[in-house]
């Protein structure tokens, strides 16, 4: 689908609320106009899935189909702003090159899902592609169906199939729909929980995906110790986005709550999942709504939602809002917790190559790595595990150092951290550091892969903890390198960088 079929496919969906004409006439112009612009916008990203213009946000039911990795998400055609949610889809032969696609869902005037179709998965039901997702408000449980191509969705006549929460407490919210098959018969874990006593999935079964019954809650989230009447829960009100899969002999839960996404590795039985291990499946709350697929090779992939860290004034000038991560291979280690690596199809996309290998990183060292640089780079770096307290490395930096983001892992704290504090001059751009815990053993090199894409960053350490952040320098010529330290010197064994080969001509992935 090429750009002006987008738009008019964007505009159509629009025509489909209330006010039809007038809007959609106005859609398709201003789009027009703003493709222009973002085709040059430096902050958009030049290899990672996005619409080609307006808001997305939680990628929805990807699912590996007839030889198509399709990915659908939540998506307002009516700009970069958070309203009136429809799915848009996109198929990818290889994971990398995406193909934008009609809008699969908009809401139906006087439909359940009058006030947005929300997040939800992706299943096919004795041959037939089925979506699973919430129609709002209030919010209930819908389908829709399509034949092989899952171009056109036709929705279900009888919706909603699932049309109000098991009675008790006031529930703080019933969606985000994850299904799956087990011996012929069809699961379905929804994100919930009660007002002061936190998070929950419900478990419903179901022959046919029409039918269902409430079974129990799948998992629960805690209390907070000591904490009374309506405060908050420790683990979240309300747990989003569920995704429920086996991984190894285990099984795994991942939830979005609070900003980020939590992942529990557990046991699964008698339809009763007991988490044992937890962590945070990205240490930064920028990723958000994880969900994942597994493909014809049995690999299982996730992906998540990047979202802006800059205000929404911003991002409604900008035109665009929101991009999903790299997708990333999740396998389980042997203590139990997720290994997260990005996928190696990405691999295809680099060009360019520099190396660099045994050199000396002093507190002192300011220098650039000579012909490293660019907005869309892959960096792999080893730093040897004795030296300095704090090691890394500066990316998009300015050539006298008024903008550049650090990457950096502080041995003696156990902390990855990205520092952006000049990671822009703009008032607009967030300023925080965004860190998180990851144990390194003494004698455990630091290992770092970094993808840098526009305004995003992606950081993966050893595979064992990944970072994902936003950063909006201003200067054209903050795209240096460099390397870091702290305390005393750090040996760097070896460091790869490769510029990487957009996935479009312009800025707008078709
Ligand atoms: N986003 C969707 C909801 C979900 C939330 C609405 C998570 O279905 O709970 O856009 O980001």
């Amino acid at each position: 689908m090429n750009r002006r079929e987008f738009i008019t496919c964007a505009a159509r969906a629009a025509a489909a609320l209330p006010v039809a004409g007038k809007v959609s006439r106005g859609i398709a112009a201003r789009e027009e106009l703003l493709h222009t612009r973002l085709a040059v916008d430096p902050h958009r990203p030049r290899y990672h899935l996005l619409p080609p213009a307006n808001w997305m946000n939680d990628p929805n039911g990807p699912i590996f189909w007839k030889g198509q990795y399709h990915m659908f998400y939540q998506y307002n055609p009516h700009g970069a702003f958070w309203g009136t949610m429809h799915w848009g889809h996109a198929a990818s032969p290889d994971l990398v090159h995406w193909r934008h696609l009609p809008i699969a869902l908009a809401p139906t005037p006087g439909g359940p899902d009058k006030d947005g179709c929300f997040s939800g998965c992706a299943v096919v039901n004795r041959g037939i592609p089925t979506l699973v997702y919430t129609g709002v408000s209030p919010e209930v449980q819908c389908l829709a169906t399509s034949d092989d191509k899952m171009i056109a969705w036709t929705k279900y006549s009888g919706n909603p199939v699932i049309a109000a929460p098991p009675g008790g407490p006031e529930v703080a919210g019933f969606r985000d729909p994850c299904v799956w098959s087990e011996g012929g018969t069809w699961y379905l874990a929804l994100g919930s929980g009660y007002k002061g006593a936190g998070g929950q999935i419900l478990l419903y079964r179901s022959n046919d995906l029409i039918h269902w019954d409430f079974l129990h809650p799948l998992c629960k989230g805690r209390r907070k110790e000591g904490a009374a009447g309506d405060e908050p829960v420790a683990s979240g009100d309300m747990w989003q986005c569920p995704d429920f899969f086996p991984l190894a002999d285990k099984h795994v839960l991942l939830v979005s709550t609070e900003g980020s996404v939590f992942c529990s590795v557990g046991t699964y039985t008698n339809l009763w999942f007991r988490p044992e291990v937890q962590q945070a499946a990205d240490l930064s709350d920028l990723f958000y709504a994880a969900r994942t697929l597994v493909d014809r090779n049995g690999r299982r992939i996730l992906w998540g939602w990047i979202r802006e860290g800059r205000s929404e004034q911003a991002q409604r000038a900008a035109g665009w809002s929101g991009v999903l991560s790299l997708p990333r291979v999740v396998s389980l280690g042997a203590d139990r917790k997720l290994r997260i690596t990005p996928a190696p199809e990405l691999e295809a996309l680099r060009g360019k190559h520099h190396r660099f290998a045994n050199l000396n990183v002093g507190p002192e060292s300011e220098n650039l790595l000579k012909g490293v640089q660019g907005d869309s780079l892959e960096v792999a770096a080893e730093f040897a595990s004795a030296g300095g307290e704090e090691c890394g490395l500066r990316v998009r930096c300015a050539p006298d150092g008024s903008e550049q983001t650090v990457i950096s892992y502080n041995r003696a704290e156990g902390r990855l951290r990205v520092d952006r504090e000049k990671s822009s001059r703009s008032s607009e751009a967030q300023r925080t550091s965004q860190e998180g815990a990851l144990e390194l053993a003494a004698d455990e090199p630091l290992k770092l892969r970094v993808f840098l894409d526009g305004s995003v960053v992606e950081v993966f350490a050893n595979d064992r903890a990944c970072l994902t952040t936003r950063i909006y320098p201003v200067r054209a010529d903050s795209s240096g390198v460099g390397l870091f330290a702290r305390g005393a010197s750090v040996k760097l064994r070896a460091l790869d960088a490769w510029e990487m080969r957009p996935i479009s001509k312009d800025r707008l992935t078709t």
